[in-house]
């Protein structure tokens, strides 16, 4: 059988109660990551990874409030509060991660003028991250996501996942989600259609 990768999405202290962009129940995932970790073939985390600055940040955008939209050259994006600014302690892996035995980690949204949600491709849907071919290069056809957040990062790397024809499953159970204006529900939906397998 082909070979099979847990991908751990940005288990991070800003995503986590008391971070920047903290999601609601973010560090309850963590043990149940832990135990998929130790079972796991091969690990793979991606860290969000933003230069301050960054043009998803709110911040960036006089008269701008975070979770607002806005046309940027790719398309709509977000605005989100400065979070995972590179090398803060919020960019850092939640303490209690059991991140050591980690192959890769995929950072993304480094680029000042664009945003990264999923672990394989930027906003613009056509920069690639590199993950894809190195999953490929290494004979892995089968991802297991699980991480934060459910309805952003999460998923659009299970949409691009699919696409790109790995066998990919997302463990609800060990995913949180933001849900911005019923954006969990709709991405549910969106994964479910295009073929990924929601446990
Ligand atoms: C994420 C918003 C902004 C995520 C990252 O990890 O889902 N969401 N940056
Ligand atoms: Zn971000």
């Amino acid at each position: 059988m082909a070979d099979e990768a847990l991908i751990v999405v940005d288990l991070q202290n800003d995503f986590c109660p008391g971070g920047a962009l903290a999601v609601i129940g973010g560090d309850e995932i963590v043990p149940l990551v832990n135990d998929l970790i130790r079972n796991a073939e091969h690990v793979i985390m991606t860290q969000d990874w933003h230069p301050a600055g960054h043009s998803s940040f709110a911040s960036s955008h006089p008269g701008k409030q975070p979770f607002e939209m806005m046309e940027m050259p790719y398309g709509p994006q977000t605005l989100w509060p400065d979070h995972c600014i590179q090398g803060s302690l919020g960019s850092d892996f939640h303490s209690g991660l059991a991140w050591s035995k980690t192959e890769l980690v995929i950072r993304k949204g480094f680029r000042p003028g664009i945003d990264s949600y999923s672990a394989f491709f930027e906003n613009d849907h056509t920069t690639p991250t590199g993950l894809a071919g190195y999953l490929r290069e290494r004979g892995i056809e089968a991802i297991t996501l699980v991480g934060l957040a459910t309805d952003f990062c999460v998923a659009f790397s299970a949409l691009d996942a699919v696409k790109q024809g790995f066998a990919t499953t997302v463990r609800l159970d060990a995913c949180r989600g933001i849900n911005l204006n019923g954006s969990l529900d709709a991405m549910l939906a969106r994964m479910r259609d295009a073929g990924v397998k929601l446990v």
